[in-house]
C-alpha cells in the first residue's frame, strides 16, 4: 500500500496537470529531503511512469503506464475515502479472497485490491469469472456500512448503478442492469458483480464488492463459451478505455451513491437503478436454488428483492437467481 507521502506526491502531479514542478516545492509539501523526493519519483519510474527531470524547472509528469497500480490509481482520483488503501498484485488466484482476509484483519472501509489478472476469478455459486490479465478490471473493495445483513443485497444494486454511471461518463456507452448484477451492453454481459458479507446475525462487518468489467478485451480473448454471451467495453466502443481512468470515476460515482445511502436509505439509489434495469416489465425466468418461476418482472421492493407475477397472478420475491429475458 502507498505511503501518505507518496499520495501527496500523487496529487501534486495530477494538480500540475502535466507541467513542470519544481524540486524544491515537492519537498516542501511532502515534508522531505529532495533526495527522498528523487527516490519516489525513482519508484514510480520504476513502476512504468515516464517522468521528466529538468535542472532549474524540476520535475514532469509525461505519461502513465496502463496498469491499475495503487499509484495509478490515485494519480487524480477525487473521492475521500474510497481508494486510498490499494493493494494491487501483477496476478492472484481471486481479489475478492484477499479482500476477505483483509477485512478480517482490520482493513478500513474504501481498501481496494486490484489485480491485472486472477487466475481462479470467481462467480456467484462458485461459477467461474474469466479474468485474463491486463485487460480488465478485477476489484473487490471493501466496506463497512451499520446495516443488517438482510440489506446487504441493496449493495449490489448500489455497485451496479455506480459502475454503469462509471462507464456511461467515461464512455459514452449505455449500460443495462439485468437483476441483480449483471450489466449489459447489446445485450451481452460486460460485468458481474459478487457481494459477500462477514456479518453476525444482526450486524454487518463489512461487505466486500467484487467488481470485474471485461475493458480491452477483443474477440479472441473471449473462450468459445462466452463468445456469444459476454463483451467488453472497447468492443462496444470500437476503441480502447483507459482502465485506471475508469476505476476512479468508479470510485467517485460510488461514493456519492455510497453517502447518500448511508444518509436517506434506499430509496434515491432505486430510482437510479430502475432508470437503468432492463428486467423490469418483461417477461422473464428466475432460476433460484430452490426451483424455476417464470413471470413478469414486476419491480424491485424497498430491499432489492425482485418482484415476479406469474401467469396465475401469484406474486413471487425472489431474492437471489439467475434471469433469463425472454421478451
Ligand atoms: C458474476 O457471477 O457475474 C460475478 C462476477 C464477479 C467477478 C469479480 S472480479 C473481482 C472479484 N474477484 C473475484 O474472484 N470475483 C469478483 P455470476 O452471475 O455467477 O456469473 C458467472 C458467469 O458469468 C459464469 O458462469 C460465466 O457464464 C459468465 N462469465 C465468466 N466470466 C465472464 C466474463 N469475463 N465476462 C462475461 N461473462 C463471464
Amino acid at each position: 500500500m502507498q505511503s501518505e507521502t507518496r499520495k501527496k506526491l500523487l496529487k501534486l502531479f495530477a494538480e500540475a496537470n502535466g507541467e513542470f514542478i519544481s524540486g524544491q516545492k515537492i519537498s516542501d509539501q511532502l515534508g522531505c529531503s529532495r533526495t527522498a523526493v528523487w527516490k519516489h519519483i525513482e519508484d514510480l519510474r520504476q513502476e512504468g511512469f515516464e517522468v521528466e527531470a529538468v535542472r532549474r524547472l524540476g520535475y514532469r509528469l509525461k505519461s502513465a503506464p496502463d496498469k491499475v497500480t495503487g499509484n495509478e490509481i490515485q494519480l487524480g482520483l477525487k473521492t475521500k475515502r474510497l481508494g486510498w488503501n490499494v493493494y494491487y498484485e501483477e496476478s492472484v488466484p481471486s481479489t475478492q479472497k484477499i479482500a476477505h482476509k483483509l477485512a478480517h484483519d482490520g482493513a478500513e472501509e474504501g481498501t481496494l485490491v486490484i489485480a491485472e489478472e486472477q487466475t481462479a476469478g470467481r462467480g456467484r455459486l462458485d461459477r467461474s469469472w474469466h479474468s485474463p490479465k491486463g485487460t480488465g478490471i478485477w476489484m473487490s473493495l471493501i466496506l463497512r456500512p451499520a446495516i443488517p445483513p438482510q440489506q446487504a443485497p441493496q449493495l449490489t444494486l448500489l455497485a451496479a448503478v455506480a459502475v454503469s454511471q462509471g462507464i456511461q461518463e467515461v464512455t459514452g456507452l449505455v449500460p443495462d442492469i439485468k437483476w441483480p448484477n449483471d450489466i449489459l451492453l447489446n445485450g451481452k454481459k460486460a460485468v458481474g458483480i459478487l457481494t459477500e458479507l462477514q456479518a453476525d446475525p444482526d450486524q454487518v462487518h463489512a461487505v466486500i464488492v467484487g467488481i470485474g468489467i471485461n475493458v480491452n478485451q477483443t474477440r479472441e480473448h473471449f473462450p468459445s463459451e462466452l463468445a456469444s454471451t459476454a463483451t467488453s467495453l472497447a468492443l462496444e466502443a470500437g476503441k480502447p478505455v483507459n482502465r485506471a481512468q475508469l476505476v476512479q470515476m468508479i470510485l467517485s460515482k460510488f461514493e456519492t451513491l455510497y453517502d447518500q445511502y448511508l444518509q436517506h436509505g434506499f430509496s434515491p439509489i432505486k430510482l437510479l437503478w430502475e432508470g437503468y434495469a432492463v428486467t423490469i416489465g418483461k417477461e422473464v425466468v428466475a432460476r433460484t436454488l430452490s426451483g424455476t418461476v417464470s413471470g413478469v418482472a414486476l419491480g424491485i421492493t424497498d430491499t432489492g428483492t425482485l418482484k415476479l407475477r406469474t401467469k396465475d397472478g401469484d406474486i413471487h420475491y425472489i431474492y437471489s437467481a439467475d434471469i433469463e429475458i425472454k421478451k
